[in-house]
């Protein structure tokens, strides 16, 4: 049995395609079922479900064979023991630092200023300010983000941005992009060896269905 973690939402909406391109159905709809564990048209392959930022773990420790995250999760967590073959081109967004209208980042950045910056992404938020050599006091937070700098909790959020129109709504201005995210398909590397021959035509399938036309 070969086991694929997926996490409610965006990344469960974007890999159906996905696998239904490599002629694999999910049996269940997760917004419908309260199911964790749902099968799919091959006998030999299930999905779980879990909490998007728990999908590495699930793949490193075993627990799945194969997971679909963001490589804003992934990078945010350590690595270690995974192996991260396949760019799925799916739930792409960027990483990007967001302040209120009336807050001069570029003359912060500037002047040496601290920053406070609030966000969920303290490991990316602190490589990103070291390495332009910004001082921020980086303030943990867990959701809603938007609101640190309304609030005067923060200057500064790190935060990811899709369409824009959450920052619209909050009147926050995207002042800097980290980075391009998109999610990958990592794959647990003891998996991997002992289950080779069908967790490779996987791999292979899910490179077949991210390289053809959308259909
Ligand atoms: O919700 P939960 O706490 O369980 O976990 P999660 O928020 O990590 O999961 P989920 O499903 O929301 O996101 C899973 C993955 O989707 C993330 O790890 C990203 O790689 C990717 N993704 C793509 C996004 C977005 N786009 C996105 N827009 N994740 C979150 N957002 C949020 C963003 O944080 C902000 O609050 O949507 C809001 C902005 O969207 P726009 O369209 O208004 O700009
Ligand atoms: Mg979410």
């Amino acid at each position: 049995m070969i086991t694929l973690a997926l996490s409610k939402g965006r990344i469960f909406d974007d890999t159906l395609p996905l696998l239904h391109a490599a002629g694999i159905e999910v049996l269940e709809d997760p917004e419908k079922s309260r199911k964790l564990i749902i099968g799919t048209s091959r006998p030999d392959l299930r999905v779980v479900l879990v909490r998007a930022s728990d999908v590495p773990t699930y793949v490193q420790q075993g627990g799945a064979d194969l997971g679909v995250a963001g490589l804003d999760v992934l990078l945010e967590h350590d690595s270690h023991g995974l192996y991260r073959p396949l760019d799925l081109g799916i739930a792409r967004c960027r990483l990007s630092v967001a302040t209120r209208a009336d807050f001069d980042y570029a003359s912060a950045v500037r002047q040496g200023s601290r920053i406070r910056v609030a966000t969920k992404y303290t490991q990316l938020a602190r490589q990103h300010f070291a390495a332009k050599g910004v001082h921020v006091d980086l303030i943990k937070l867990y959701g809603s983000m938007e609101l640190a700098p309304l609030t005067g909790l923060a200057d500064a959020i790190v935060d990811l941005v899709s369409t824009g129109s959450t920052l619209k709504a909050n009147h926050l201005l995207e002042v800097e992009r980290i980075m391009d995210i998109s999610a990958r398909l990592v794959v647990n590397q003891a998996a991997l060896k002992l289950q080779r021959e069908p967790i490779r035509k996987l791999i292979d399938a899910f490179e077949a269905a991210v390289a053809a036309p959308a259909a």
